[in-house]
């Protein structure tokens, strides 16, 4: 397989989430899902205790940590780092904190440090890696009406700034990702855009994670409903991958793993069998 991507996948430990809520609200359930996306090809997983769709209210972190820290800790045990990293989906640093006690060694904050005011400084703590991601308002508004001058411009102008607060903060650069944030505060159009003029938003410099999985964008487009979007989420990572991305963070791993092993082979070039047999 070529390795120039990573597959991030989504362990949502939450009843509300819009795609899988209350599958793996189970501790059991959330850890046997981890582990088989790890045996798909995932590497890292990305856990989740509140729900980021629009119009989501947020969670206080003691229930957030009642969900995500049982299948931390059991997902620890189970994987080996080499095999997958977990990822603490949050933008608090009290939860991101226990999780990374817990076993965690990747935060992924939808609010780029804007949630938490030590969140920045624990990263840099901690050593870790991060992602941080652009979100016009907050998930309760973030759909009601959102408006830029040039939607790629002011994401890649928005990612410098929290990247270089990140870095002013003491959080390495070599430890941050970038995600324009797919579905965070923008229309139809406006995700489009960003898909399409990703390249820009790769010219930071730094790796560039996309969550396009499942999303509404692509019901949209295709009229096809929540369990139903495997399709348009292939096509979006792989034009994704083509533009520069290199994480993606996905509920479907194993269509993922073939669809941008794939790609990779057909962007690199020359390619070359790994088993030196080329029958068609
Ligand atoms: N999307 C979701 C959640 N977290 N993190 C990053 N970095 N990028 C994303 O695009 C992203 C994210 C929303 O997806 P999901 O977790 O499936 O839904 P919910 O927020 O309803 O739990």
């Amino acid at each position: 397989m070529t390795g120039d991507f990573r597959l991030m996948g989504v362990v949502n430990v939450t009843p509300d989430s819009f795609s899988d809520g209350g599958r793996f609200i189970e501790p059991s359930a959330a850890v046997a899902h981890g582990l088989r996306l790890a045996g798909e090809g995932a590497t890292i997983l990305d856990i989740g205790g509140e729900s980021t769709r629009p119009g989501a209210d947020s969670v206080p972190a003691d229930e957030e940590l009642r969900r995500v820290l049982p299948v931390i800790e059991e997902l620890a045990r189970e994987l080996q780092p080499s095999r997958a990293r977990l990822s603490i989906d949050t933008s608090k640093a009290a939860v991101a904190r226990a999780a990374l006690d817990a076993g965690a060694s990747y935060v992924n904050d939808v609010t780029a440090f804007r949630g938490d005011p030590a969140m920045a400084g624990l990263v840099a703590e901690r050593d870790v890696e991060c992602c941080l991601m652009h979100m016009l308002g907050e998930p309760r508004t973030m759909q009601d009406d959102p408006r830029y001058d040039d939607v790629v411009s002011d994401v890649k102008a928005f990612l410098e700034r929290r990247l270089a607060v990140a870095v002013g903060e003491g959080v390495p650069e070599e430890r941050v990702t970038l995600d324009p944030g797919i579905g965070f505060g923008k229309t139809l159009p406006q995700n489009l855009e960003l898909l399409r003029r990703l390249d820009e938003i790769a010219a930071i410099g730094r790796p560039v994670l996309v969550g396009t999985s499942r999303k509404s964008f692509l019901g949209k487009l295709t009229g096809r409903a929540v369990d139903d979007r495997l399709a348009g989420t292939i096509a979006t990572n792989v034009l994704a991958y083509a533009r520069g991305a290199s994480v993606f963070r996905v509920h479907d791993v194993a269509p993922l793993r073939d669809a941008l092993t794939v790609a990779a082979a057909t962007v690199a070039a020359p390619w070359t069998s790994p088993t030196a047999m080329t029958r068609s």
